[in-house]
C-alpha cells in the first residue's frame, strides 16, 4: 500500500534538518527525503524513507509519484545568492526548471489522489531589488507588490517561481478540454536573512549574520564583507520553520494571497557584531567590505510588512532580536561548539 508522506527536496540544507525533525517529531507525519547528496546520519532516523537523487531527474521524480502518497511537498532546494552568480545558467536550471519539476509531480500526485497537493515554497527577500541605497533607506517596510525588480539570478528565480507557482494554482492546462479539476494549492512565503544555530550557510549573500556569530564560537576571525552600516530583516531558524508549518496548516479560505513576507527583526551589521562582541569578547570581526556583495545586500530591503501574514494566518515570531540572540542564538551556538 502506497503510504501518506511529505516530500522535502534540499533536505539536507539548513531549512531542511529544522523542518524534517518538526515534522516527525511534532507534526507525526511520515518524511520523505530527497537530496542530491546522501542525507545527514542524523537526520535519517527522523525520516519515513530518503532518497539521494537530483529534483532535474524526471524518471527519478516519477519513480516517486507511483510509490508514495504525497501529501504535502516543502521545496527547500535552490542555489543561493552568491553562489548562483558564479554560474547563473546552472542556477537557473536547479532553480526554476528543478521547481517546474516538482510542481509537475505535485499536479500529477492531485489527479492521482483526487485531492488537492500543498505545495510550500520558500521564496526570500532577494526577490525584490531596490535601485540604490538611498532608496532603500526611505523605503521603509516594502509590501509584497514593491520593488520587483531583483537584480541576481536567484532573485529572478524565486520572484519567476512565485509565479510558476500561481500559474499551477490557478490556470494550469486551463484550456484542455480534459482539465482536471483537482490542482495544487501553492502557498509561498518571503524569507528574510535566516539565522540558525545548527548549521552554518553556504552560498547566500545574507550569510555574514550567520557566519558572524559562528566564527565568534568557534574563535575563528572574521572579515565581514558588508559595511557596518547596512541592513537587513532577519529571522532565526526556529521562527522559519513555524512559520512553514503554520502556512501549511492554516484554512485555505483565510488566505487572502500566494505570496507572505514574514519577517522577526531587523539589524545592521555593526549592531550584529555589538551583539556577538557582548556574548565572544575575543572575537576577531573585522570589515572587509566586497563591493560586489554589497551591492546586491544593498538591493535587498531594510524590512518588510508582514502584515498580511499576521491577519491570514497569525503569523508572529516567537523570537524578537533581545530574544533572538540571548535566548535562543547564543546559547545554542555556545553548547554546539562545546561540544564539539
Ligand atoms: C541568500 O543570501 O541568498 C539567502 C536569501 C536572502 O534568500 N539567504
Amino acid at each position: 500500500m502506497r503510504r501518506e508522506v511529505v516530500l522535502v527536496s534540499g533536505a539536507n540544507g539548513e531549512i531542511g534538518h529544522g523542518l524534517i525533525r518538526h515534522l516527525a517529531e511534532q507534526e507525526q507525519v511520515l518524511v520523505l527525503a530527497l537530496d542530491v547528496q546522501p542525507l545527514d546520519r542524523q537526520l535519517r532516523d527522523y525520516c519515513y524513507s530518503c532518497i539521494q537523487g537530483d529534483i532535474l531527474d524526471n524518471m527519478l521524480l516519477g519513480r516517486l509519484v507511483v510509490e508514495y502518497e504525497i501529501r504535502t511537498i516543502y521545496h527547500l532546494a535552490s542555489i543561493l545568492s552568491t553562489k548562483a552568480e558564479y554560474n547563473p545558467e546552472t542556477a537557473h536550471r536547479i532553480n526554476v526548471e528543478g521547481t517546474l519539476n516538482l510542481l509537475r509531480l505535485a499536479v500529477e500526485q492531485a489527479q492521482w489522489q483526487g485531492k488537492t497537493v500543498k505545495f510550500l515554497y520558500p521564496s526570500s527577500i532577494a526577490a525584490y531589488g531596490l535601485p540604490d541605497l538611498e532608496t532603500k533607506m526611505k523605503a521603509g517596510k516594502v509590501k509584497e507588490e514593491q520593488w520587483l525588480q531583483p537584480t541576481t539570478m536567484y532573485g529572478c528565480n524565486k520572484l519567476y517561481c512565485e509565479h510558476l507557482g500561481r500559474y499551477y494554482n490557478n490556470y494550469y492546462r486551463q484550456l484542455a478540454a480534459d482539465r482536471a479539476s483537482v490542482s495544487i494549492d501553492f502557498r509561498c512565503l518571503r524569507f528574510p536573512g535566516l539565522i540558525s544555530a545548527e548549521t552554518i550557510p553556504s552560498g547566500g549573500t545574507s550569510d555574514y549574520g550567520p557566519e558572524m556569530l559562528h566564527h565568534a564560537a568557534q574563535n575563528i576571525p572574521y572579515a565581514c564583507f558588508v559595511r557596518p552600516d547596512t541592513v537587513l530583516p532577519f529571522m532565526t531558524m526556529p521562527d522559519a520553520i513555524r512559520a512553514l508549518i503554520k502556512l501549511e496548516a492554516a484554512p485555505k479560505k483565510s488566505l487572502s494571497q500566494l505570496v507572505y513576507n514574514v519577517t522577526s527583526f531587523s539589524m545592521s551589521a555593526q549592531e550584529i557584531h555589538n551583539v556577538v562582541k557582548k556574548h565572544f569578547p575575543n572575537a576577531e570581526i573585522t570589515f572587509q567590505v566586497d563591493t560586489k556583495r554589497q551591492s546586491i545586500v544593498d538591493s535587498w530591503p531594510a524590512d518588510v510588512d508582514d502584515l498580511d501574514a499576521r491577519k491570514d494566518w497569525g503569523w508572529r515570531p516567537d523570537y524578537d532580536r533581545e530574544r533572538a540572540f540571548d535566548e535562543f542564538l547564543i546559547p545554542a551556538i555556545k553548547q554546539r561548539y562545546a561540544t564539539q
